[in-house]
């Protein structure tokens, strides 16, 4: 057994977090595996309150000039103000859970043996106990090509079970022969009321939401009769689950209620006609690893073969069993392919996972990190296509942004701002500026899309659909590009969600962050590379350079760190958890230790200040930047903290990061992001790659001595297999066109592939 690919627990679930993730991108399940009584909580990817709205603030141009001309002046203070009383929008609309598949069991014997596992070499989580020393099985699993759920019950003796299907939205429940049927619908909208989100329906046909069928069909030997909406078997040796679910939601912009798509059939016909569950078990198993297996990571040491919860704790004591490093690298591997498919919606701050009613954050598209993070391992790993959501989204965005341009700055281009749902809010929420007022997110997706061009070599597709997307992002910030002392800035300011002291009180706004300036800057420079590569639009890369060249240059503070705001402000917050102004360390590659070494020192300075302590997420950058900063060691230290276990699901802003039982990531509350930063971060230690420059093993920490990594990607298209012995690389295979620089043991080569 492969201790590195497989979750496992000697008891049922009690909690959420200790419940097992299975999902196909659209549908997600939770396996509690309870002996009497098995819960499985659902959700479905397009399950949002709201309908396609208008969101822009009236008056807020007139309002943003002002700002503007109140910060240019140094009234930061009243520009903040300004900011918050009139030029904000909406809250975003909220993800919603679907309910619980429930089975409840007749027998009432001892058992013994009991183990839940989630098998993630396969994508396959199950149940097996012994009942009078007779085994008990049950398997359950997600199909992305059938795009159905998939329980199977085996019983050593008759039993008698009870199947229902709940939900806490409005809805009602059925049995239809062998099908239970719930018909149910999502608010039409997340109303503000005395600063709180409310979920409210509404019974006008206008301000109905998204409508779905949710669907079980029970295939088994047993007797089916019904009572209410419970179906029941008798005297069972076996029984399958087939689940599925379709919604009316047909796209950002269409109304789900008065423009929806047909869902009720379209739900039962992926039920319908005879399945076979083996074949779909094997389909489902092929598809998965067709992804999954490209990668895989060995590094000699200790594996502990003890059940996943208690390897957690232990590991508290003794951090030498890297069998549990790698599992939860593999474990972000296997939650980003099976909450990210093409077809399907992006990953939220919880994949596709959320119990919640009220979902912290509204479970919504946090982009000034969250769900940037969320998409990082999945160019690197070697996942390309799980990228279709995030750039449908950033396409979708670019429509709803253009409004947001238009209407909240009377600019040209789009814009998104740091929340984002279903239906593509593009304009600033309500609440502090510090998160509220914060334009970089257009410019931050644009990264993607130009990675994902580096990373494939798809000109087609730098061509078609990237460059149009970030030109339109660069037109944003060059019509609201402010001149103050010979440089061009983007004025007002703010840094995602930080603050400083000014004139004896903490400010949010400054009069330009480090951070707009840094995305701008990556974005001109990757349009301009693009304009190279592919031979056009001269005149408009031209302009780029010339407003870049006038851009401030990175500030250097007085105890050596990069500064935040462009200038030396006392700190509010040292150990802040965003670090945003080292956005051009990581994502960006602007800032290098060995192309810009000055500006790496003060970032390893900056990083230094803020320390090391952080919520999940923040600790998952943090292990990125020190691999950028080729210190493989502090990596490492940040990622045997993220391995600290953690209970408490309230919200903590501070220094709680860590992993629960079922090793979701811990803000605390669970958040996805953090997974997927220490996937990306592990990727970063192992292999990187910029502009023609490819280092192996730039940042092996002394306790990862020997190993091997195969099939990472290199910017290229280039597929790399390492070896190493001490340290040292012994052996690499690189696959892919084109010549490079290869940097590893301490040496540059160069390299025609
Ligand atoms: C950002 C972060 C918070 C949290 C939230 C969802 O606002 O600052 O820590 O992750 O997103």
């Amino acid at each position: 057994m492969d201790y590195s690919s497989r979750l496992y627990y000697d008891s049922p679930a009690k909690a959420w977090t200790q419940a097992l993730p299975i999902g196909n991108g659209h549908l997600g399940a939770m396996i509690y595996g309870g002996v009497k009584k098995d819960v499985i909580a659902l959700n479905h990817d397009e399950l949002w309150t709201g309908t396609p709205k208008d969101t822009v603030r009236k008056g807020a141009v007139k309002s943003f000039e002002k700002a503007r001309k109140l910060a240019l002046n140094g009234r930061l203070h009243e520009a903040q103000k300004e900011i918050e009383d009139n030029f904000d929008s909406t809250w975003s609309q909220a993800y919603l859970p679907l309910g619980n598949l429930i089975a409840e069991f007749s027998s009432k014997k001892k058992i013994s043996g009991y183990e839940r596992y989630l098998d993630i070499d396969k994508a396959v989580s199950g149940v097996e106990y012994l009942t009078n020393g007779k085994k008990e099985k049950r398997e359950y699993f997600a199909s992305y090509p059938d795009n159905i759920i998939c329980v199977n019950y085996s019983f050593s003796q008759k039993t008698d079970i009870d199947f229902s299907l709940t939900s806490p939205l409005r809805s009602n429940s059925i049995v239809k022969d062998n099908t239970i049927i719930l018909d149910g619908e999502c608010h039409g909208e997340n109303v503000i009321d005395n600063k709180c989100p409310v979920k409210t329906y509404f019974d006008e046909a206008k301000k109905r939401g998204i409508h779905f069928r949710a669907a079980a069909r029970i295939d088994t030997n047993g007797e089916i009769s019904s009572k209410d909406s419970v179906l029941k078997v008798t005297g069972a040796t076996y029984a399958y689950i087939y689940f599925a679910c379709v919604t009316s939601f047909n796209g950002f912009d269409k109304h789900p209620y008065l423009e929806g798509k047909e869902y009720k059939n379209a739900c039962l016909e992926l039920l319908s006609g005879k399945k076979d569950y083996s074949e779909i078990k094997k389909k489902h198993i092929a598809d998965y690893k067709n992804i999954y297996d490209r990668v895989k990571v060995e590094i000699s040491g200790k594996s502990r073969k003890m059940p996943t919860d208690k390897r957690l704790v232990a590991f508290k004591k003794d951090k030498e069993d890297i069998g549990l490093v790698l599992l939860v690298y593999n474990y972000g591997r296997y939650l980003a392919i099976s909450s990210s498919r093409p077809g399907t919606q992006p990953g939220n701050l919880q994949g596709i996972w959320s119990d919640r009613y009220d979902a912290p954050w509204n479970a919504n598209y946090t982009v000034n990190i969250n769900t940037e993070m969320n998409y990082w391992p999945v160019l690197s790993g070697n996942m390309a296509e799980l990228n279709e959501p995030l750039i449908e989204m950033i396409k979708e965005l670019s429509v709803s942004g253009r409004k947001a341009a238009k209407g909240q700055y009377g600019a040209d281009g789009w814009v998104s701002h740091h929340n984002v749902d279903l239906w593509r809010l593009a304009t600033p929420v309500n609440g502090n500026a510090c998160w509220a007022f914060w334009h970089g997110s257009s410019g931050w997706l644009c990264r993607h899309l130009y990675e994902h061009y580096e990373y494939t070599g798809d000109k087609k597709f730098l061509r078609d659909t990237a460059y149009p997307l970030m030109k339109g992002a660069a037109e944003f910030y060059l019509s609201i590009m402010t001149e103050k002392d010979g440089k061009l800035i983007l004025c007002p300011g703010t840094s995602p969600e930080n603050g400083f002291e000014y004139e004896g009180d903490e400010c949010n706004v400054s009069v330009y962050s480090e951070m707009s300036m840094s995305i701008c800057r990556d974005l001109f420079s990757n349009i301009i590379k693009a304009s190279k590569i592919l031979g056009a639009d001269k005149e408009f890369a031209q302009k780029l350079k010339e407003t870049m060249d006038r851009f401030p240059p990175f500030l250097i503070g007085s105890d050596g760190q990069l500064l935040e705001f462009g200038a030396d402000y006392p700190e509010t917050e040292l150990t802040h958890r965003h670090c945003s102004h080292l956005y051009a360390l990581h994502p960006a590659n602007l800032i290098t230790p060995d192309g810009t070494p000055d500006l790496a020192k003060a970032c390893i300075r900056t990083l230094e200040r803020r320390g090391d302590l952080g919520t999940g997420w923040s600790l998952g950058w943090k292990i990125n930047f020190w691999a950028r900063l080729f210190d493989g060691n502090h990596a490492l230290k940040l990622i045997e903290m993220q391995l600290r276990p953690v209970k408490s699901t309230g919200v903590n802003y501070g220094r709680g990061g860590g992993t629960y039982e079922n090793l979701f990531d811990a803000h605390p509350p669970f958040q996805i992001d953090g997974n997927y930063g220490y996937v990306s971060g592990v990727n970063e230690m192992l292999l990187q790659s910029r502009d023609g420059r490819i280092y192996l093993l730039p940042a092996l920490p002394e306790k990862w001595k020997n190993g091997k990594v195969k099939g990472l990607k290199a910017k290229g298209n280039v597929t790399v297999d390492i070896e190493w012995k001490n340290g040292k690389v012994t052996k690499y295979n690189l696959k892919g066109k084109g010549k490079y620089t290869l940097i590893y043991n301490g040496r540059e080569e160069k390299i025609s592939l």
